[in-house]
């Protein structure tokens, strides 16, 4: 493991000693402070100012009960979060999750993340991220609405177009928002619709956010292979997960003439050694709300499903050029990148946040492996945020085509911004430190500028 910088090691060990127990949010902070040693040494301006101490402690940190009424009539008990993590460059912006998993650790990783990735897509957006322990699995669509109206009926109080905006993230997707906005708008008598993104396009929606955070994988990835005169074109790819991220690399993947044989979720994995039928799967999971292996009980012999298999073991059977983590945090181990990397992938991008572990990470950029992390391949999704609430501010809504070639454009300036950064500080081709270093002045010079707040 890398050494910390030594004005950076106390700063770590109080984050440590402050957030205890929080471990991702550990991991996420380690990972920032591990690329920040030669700026700080560049810049004493950032530690007189102590901005690292100060971007490492959110600005505001709420956590609220969420009671309501399931079918059955009884009462449930849920705990709902919003970090507001930075604000230096716009209003508090990052997505919601609703998991049984989710604790202040989760959140406050996931806000610490989009601080960085908002930064670097060099749109005025600060940093946040909330969410609920709350489990949406096997829940009736009644179930859904009178959680996500009783969540905003305390959220809704520190929100707002100019304040915080939240979105989707894992378990909250078009129709969740739906819910939260439609009591917003209730509670607040306004229709404020830069409030929430991930609408609906005919109430405020944005084409190609549902689209955006896979397909802005799948172009970042594709810039990575640019820079060794390679392509998706005849490549045979992974992407785990199943979800809203999942299904639209997978379909970016396929219109760049790549075919993607594997997906996962948490119970299982499908493998269909001549590529996933993609509106089969778009129906069982956008439409049916269904698992893989709904998918792959339709799918019959073309596919084989793996109740409780590791995607990323599928490398060690037939050849794998590219690989997408697209599920959650930690899902690809130290393991899982030996296999990858011994049998010849050539790049790793990033859809979930934090999907690989420190070690995979490692392996990954010790092999040579093209390494696009979170914070700049899947920051497409928040980007495409930030255009719904252009739209909305100017109450214009633009074309699919429109939409689309602004997130590539972003794309290619995410991946050029890294590539400068790691040239600039000696380190070609170290995205990882690209990322976190473009992403951290962005937001440290405006702190600076806006003095000690
Ligand atoms: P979804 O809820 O749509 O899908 C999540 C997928 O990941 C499902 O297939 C789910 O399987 C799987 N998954 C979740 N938790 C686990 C787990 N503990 N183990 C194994 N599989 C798991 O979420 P999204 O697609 O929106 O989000 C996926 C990732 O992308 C997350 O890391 C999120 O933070 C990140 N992201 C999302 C953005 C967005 O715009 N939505 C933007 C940027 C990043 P199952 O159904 O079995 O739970
Ligand atoms: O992790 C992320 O960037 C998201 N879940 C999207 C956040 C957003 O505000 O669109």
């Amino acid at each position: 493991m890398p050494e910390l910088h030594p004005r950076i090691q106390p700063i770590f060990d109080e984050v440590l000693r402050r957030n205890a127990g929080e471990v991702e949010f550990h991991q996420a902070a380690l990972e920032v402070f591990e690329s920040l040693g030669r700026v700080i040494a560049k810049n004493p301006q950032y530690a007189e100012a102590s901005i690292l101490e100060r971007i490492c402690e959110p600005e505001r940190q709420i956590i609220f009960r969420v009671p309501w009424v399931d079918d059955a009539g009884r009462v449930q008990i849920n705990r709902g979060f919003r970090v507001e993590f930075n604000s230096a460059l716009g209003p508090f912006k990052g997505g919601l999750r609703f998991h049984p998993s989710v604790y202040l650790g989760t959140i406050k990783f996931l806000g610490f993340e989009q601080v960085f990735k908002n930064a670097l897509t060099g749109m005025p957006i600060g940093g946040g991220k909330g969410g609920s322990d709350f489990d949406p699995k096997g829940r009736s669509t009644a179930e859904i609405m009178r959680f996500c109206q009783s969540f905003m009926t305390e959220l809704y109080r520190h929100i707002g177009e100019y304040t915080d905006v939240p979105a989707g993230d894992i378990g909250v997707g078009g129709r969740e928002i739906g819910f939260l906005f439609g009591q917003y708008k209730r509670i607040t008598n306004r229709y404020e619709s830069a409030v929430l993104t991930g609408k609906g396009i005919n109430w405020g929606g944005s084409l190609v956010r549902t689209e955006a955070t896979g397909y802005g994988a799948a172009f970042f990835a594709q810039e990575m292979l640019k820079t060794r005169e390679q392509s998706f074109d005849g490549s045979r790819v992974l992407v785990s997960g199943s979800g809203n991220v999942a299904l639209y690399a997978i379909e970016k993947v396929h219109q760049m003439g790549g075919t993607v044989v594997a997906c996962s979720d948490s119970s299982g994995v499908v493998y269909d050694a001549d590529g996933l039928d993609l509106d089969l799967l778009r129906q069982v999971k956008e439409v049916d709300r269904g698992r893989l292996s709904d998918y792959a009980d339709a799918r019959g012999s073309a596919s084989d499903y793996r109740a409780d298999s590791s995607i990323w073991s599928i490398a060690d059977a037939t050849h794998i050029d590219v690989a997408l983590p697209c599920a959650t945090q930690n899902e690809l181990s130290d393991a899982d990148a030996r296999v990858l990397v011994d049998n010849g992938v050539v790049a790793v991008a990033e859809g979930a946040n934090m999907p690989c572990t420190p070690g995979a990470v490692r392996i990954f950029t010790d092999a040579s492996v093209l390494f696009g992390p979170g914070k700049a391949a899947n920051a497409g999704g928040v980007a495409t945020s930030a255009l719904e609430m252009q739209q909305n501010a100017s109450r214009d809504s633009w074309t699919f085509a429109h939409t689309e070639e602004r997130l590539e454009e972003i794309m290619r300036g995410i991946h050029e911004r890294c590539v400068e950064t790691a040239d600039e500080y000696g380190e070609p081709g170290n995205y990882v430190l690209g990322a976190n270093i473009g992403g951290f002045t962005r937001v440290a010079d405006a702190m600076l500028a806006l003095g000690v707040i």
